[in-house]
């Protein structure tokens, strides 16, 4: 059965995907183009460096490199003002729930996020004493889809990858999850997650006899 459950941080514990978007598209509209929510999809997950490299590219626009630093750091400084604002009741229903189950099962719970602001935002939360093991952007090289992070998870674990389930909100991530050899459970829709194993809306969503079964698998 699956021992290791790993856990991505924006959009699966805590909606910060729309903080991220609200700061990139500050980002795009103060270089004269905007940001759409379907381009801002293909940045879930995806590093803060690779974010700006993507967004430049769809703005058809050219910055050296100290802009480009300027601007990662000026985009980190407009996300941590909204993240300043986030306390426990930010995180998204069921999740609390949904970890203390399968502690109580003993499971064993790690984070895998490409966010540097990562252990910031879980302690915030008060989540941080649930985890076994936080992987997160300053802990890897290769970004999602790479699947580094999870396997790095899984190893941290001590739990065999192919005995892993990864819940995820982003493309990216399903992608990395799938390639690591584990089993990806999509948080959101199956238009956008449909190479996950299995998706759920929201952890609302999820029934426990689900989780039950993947661990009795
Ligand atoms: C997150 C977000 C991405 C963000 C990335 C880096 O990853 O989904 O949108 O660009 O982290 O975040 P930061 O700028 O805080 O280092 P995840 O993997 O938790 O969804
Ligand atoms: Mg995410």
């Amino acid at each position: 059965g699956y021992s290791g459950f790993i856990f991505d941080l924006d959009g699966v514990i805590v909606d910060t995907a729309k903080y991220h978007y609200l700061a990139w598209r500050k980002t795009a509209q103060s270089l004269g183009f905007d940001l759409s929510l379907a381009q801002n999809e293909n940045l879930k997950g995806v590093s803060r460096e690779r974010s700006l490299r993507l967004i430049l590219e769809w703005g058809q626009t050219q910055i050296d490199e100290d802009t480009f630093k300027t601007l990662m750091e000026q985009k980190n400084t407009d996300y941590l003002a909204h993240i300043a604002q986030m306390g426990p009741g930010d995180v998204l229903p069921k999740v609390q729930e949904t970890l203390l189950f399968l502690k109580g099962a003993g499971a064993k719970i790690a984070l895998g996020s490409a966010s540097k602001n990562a252990r910031l935002i879980l302690d915030k939360m008060k989540l941080s004493p649930l985890f076994d093991a936080i992987v997160d952007g300053n802990d890897v090289t290769a970004p999602k889809p790479d699947p580094e992070v999870f396997l790095t998870a899984a190893q941290h674990l001590g739990v065999p990858a192919e005995h892993c389930v990864v819940f995820e909100d982003a493309k990216a991530g399903v992608t990395a999850a799938n390639s690591g050899g584990m089993y990806s459970v999509g948080i959101g829709k199956k238009e956008d997650l449909g190479h996950a194993h299995t998706v759920f809306r929201d952890f609302n969503e999820m029934p426990q006899v689900f989780l039950k079964g993947l661990m009795e698998a």
